[in-house]
């Protein structure tokens, strides 16, 4: 919220400069051209994370990590980059049901949902928003055949049309500030 200059605010494209200066710090910070999950962490500056926190970042990376081998290669990475900065706002919401949709079975349940939640306040440090409630009033609202399941279908039409709710959820999962510190020069120690 507020004061924030948001790298992902305005619509930033990319350009083949610009690929190239990211490319560079890319591979400055990892001369094997792959990063680790722990290079990923060490990245982004988190350290010392409860387990809960932790599990949120290994969501993360893995959903970065496209083609699954463990490593986040260069390609990978740009395409991450490009989404938060470009990407349309479906698009978007396709990728934060693949991180909220934990196990992967193609819907989220009550339990999922609040697990990110939880996350999510384990990482920023916040207690002002209460998962539990979180989590129900997006099923109140969303859930249009209440059954304790959101589908792809159901996530993406009810946000879509519930502005509120996706202000919610695109805060909560907010990686302008992820792509902050890249742009800031990846730095590792802060
Ligand atoms: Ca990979
Ligand atoms: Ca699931
Ligand atoms: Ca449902």
């Amino acid at each position: 919220m507020g004061g924030k200059e948001s790298v992902a605010g305005g619509q930033t494209v990319i350009t083949p400069v610009q690929t190239h200066v990211w490319f560079k710090r890319f591979m400055t910070e990892c001369p094997s051209g792959l990063q680790t999950l722990h290079e990923f962490k060490a990245l982004l500056g988190l350290r010392g994370l409860n387990q809960r926190a932790n599990q949120y970042v290994v969501q993360l990376f893995n959903i970065f990590d496209k083609n699954k081998d463990g490593f986040i290669d260069f390609l990978e990475f740009i395409a991450a980059v490009n989404l938060v900065i470009q990407g349309k706002v479906d698009q978007k919401l396709k990728w934060y049901f693949k991180l909220y949709d934990a196990d992967g079975n193609g819907s989220i349940d009550r339990k999922e949902l609040l697990n990110i939640f939880m996350e999510i306040q384990a990482i920023s440090g916040q207690n002002t928003l209460n998962a539990q409630e979180c989590t129900n009033l997006v099923f109140e609202k969303i859930d249009v055949n209440n059954d304790g399941e959101l589908t792809l279908e159901e996530f993406i039409g009810g946000l879509e049309k519930d502005s509120k709710l996706l202000e919610m959820i695109t805060k909560s999962f907010d990686l302008s500030h992820v792509l902050k510190i890249i742009q800031n020069g990846m730095k590792q120690d802060t």
